[in-house]
């Protein structure tokens, strides 16, 4: 089968082309030059031609951060691998790296096979996996060898959720010495849980349970802290770090320090931090503020936060923006947290709405087309051994494209958004363009309004190393 696109405008990351693609079974073929005899000849002799006039054509969105059925707080992530992926699909992404999670006291090799368990057959788009490393002890530090060698490279730790996921600077050192002769990215939840966990205990003990006290009880220097410590560790070890969901000026001007001084030290954030904050979304009234629990949390509209991971993703001191996808229903799920807000599941669903949220930081002028691109879709397949499989529209990648319609509009609603959740953290957004068309191997997934893919077309992908480090 063959699919030739023509009249669109390819984007990559380092710029925008009038070209035509062929695509031949589950790959790209060839870029062709516009009227050209060989872009005349693949056009005649093609099963199926899109047009993709007034559209970008870019490479399929690569979300390196979804969390689909985690267990949390008592409960479950609410999308299943199923809905999630096909979630993901309506909104442009077309691989994402989920992470299986070993837990204190949980046996490594066990965890990752129930993840696999989990999510096999069940994909509408490709899946990798990150390990989380929960409880880091002599076998689990051996296994990261072996989880390297058969695609696993990277392993997210914590420095919050003492008791659950938390790892000491001890623990950390010792998964860093071994990343140091692996190969493997170190991921960092950089939040220093010990303190937090005494700042909401003293809140909680004065009544203040409702759910901004979440935010309140983290602050952003703690963020920065626990940011700066990592990467001392990652120093002393000689190992990369990749800090996840950095949400705080505090944290990024860490990284940009690091980045300076000329360590390989990289960052991602997402969309929530550049749009929601502490006030008017953690703090909604009532209840409503439940719906923005996540960790790290939302942070105050009174700083400069939102202007400075904009300009951190521009100056690529944030390589990445990835979603933290940990959706929860409000329905007895974050209504566990009623009265105390610890005990509210943290997550936001956004797995659908990254490519659309972030083109409308081009339409704002805060990025350019190419990085959003880089950002959204090859930064993340480089980062985490994907590329040139995921990531680019060039011949012999995987032929994952989007058409996205600049001219058509989006708005973000839970009535219209694909997933498992009752309610939409960006309710009301309005964005100015639209995922047109989603094509994953070849295969056409969303077009016309309509969904076309199936459950396992989306296949696991081992990865290799970060190219970052090579
Ligand atoms: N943060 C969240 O908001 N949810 C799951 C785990 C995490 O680190
Ligand atoms: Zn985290
Ligand atoms: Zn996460």
């Amino acid at each position: 089968m063959t699919t030739f696109i023509k009249n669109g405008t390819v984007v990559s990351a380092t710029g925008r082309h009038s070209t035509d693609v062929l695509v031949d079974g589950t790959v790209i073929a060839a870029l062709l030059q516009p009227g050209s005899s060989t872009a005349i000849s693949a056009e005649s002799g093609a099963d199926r031609v899109i047009d993709a006039s007034g559209k970008y054509v870019v490479p399929g969105g690569v979300d390196c951060h979804t969390h689909m059925e985690l267990p949390f707080g008592g409960t479950f992530a609410s999308d299943t691998f199923e809905s999630g992926t096909r979630a993901a699909a309506w909104g442009g992404t077309t691989t994402i790296v989920d992470f299986a999670v070993q837990k204190t006291g949980e046996n490594v090799r066990d965890s990752l096979e129930a993840w696999h368990a989990k999510a096999e057959g069940q994909c509408a788009v490709d899946y990798a996996f990150h390990m989380v490393l929960g409880g880091i002890d002599d076998a689990a530090l051996k296994e990261m060898d072996a989880l390297v060698a058969e695609g696993i490279t990277s392993f997210k730790l914590f420095m919050a959720y003492p008791g659950v996921f938390y790892s000491d600077d001890g623990q950390i050192l010792r998964a860093m010495q071994m990343a140091a002769n692996n190969g493997a990215l170190i991921s960092m939840h950089a939040e220093n849980g010990i303190a937090i966990d005494v700042l909401a205990e003293q809140a909680a003990a004065r009544g203040q349970t409702d759910p901004v006290y979440h935010g309140i009880t983290r602050p952003a220097r703690l963020e920065g802290e626990a940011t700066n410590r990592a990467i001392q560790l990652a120093l002393v070890a000689g190992a990369p770090v990749y800090f996840v969901h950095l949400s705080a000026s505090e944290a990024l001007e860490r990284v940009a320090e690091a980045r300076d001084e000329g360590h390989n030290v990289f960052a991602e954030t997402c969309p929530q931090y550049l749009y929601l904050n502490l006030e008017d979304h953690l703090g909604a009234p009532g209840f409503g503020g439940a719906g923005y629990v996540c960790s790290a949390p939302l942070r105050t509209k009174e700083h400069t936060h939102q202007k400075d991971l904009w300009r951190g993703l521009r100056t690529n001191d944030l390589a990445v923006v990835a979603t933290d996808h940990c959706p929860f229903c409000m329905k007895d799920q974050k209504e566990l947290g009623r009265d105390d807000f610890r005990a509210i599941p943290n997550g936001i669903g956004g797995v659908e709405h990254r490519m659309d949220l972030i083109y409308q930081g081009v339409v704002m002028g805060e990025l350019s087309l190419e990085r959003w691109v880089e950002t959204c879709s090859t930064t993340p397949a480089r980062m985490f051994g994907m590329y040139p499989q995921k990531g680019v529209i060039a011949p012999g990648s995987d032929a994952d494209i989007v058409l996205y319609d600049p001219n058509a509009k989006t708005e973000i609603s839970v009535d219209t958004h694909h997933m498992n959740m009752d309610y939409s953290a960006y309710e009301g957004f309005s964005i100015d363009g639209k995922v047109d068309t989603v094509i994953s191997k070849g295969r056409v997934l969303i077009e016309e309004d309509e969904y076309l893919g199936v459950k396992g077309h989306g296949v696991y992908l081992p990865r290799g190393l970060s190219s970052y480090l090579q």
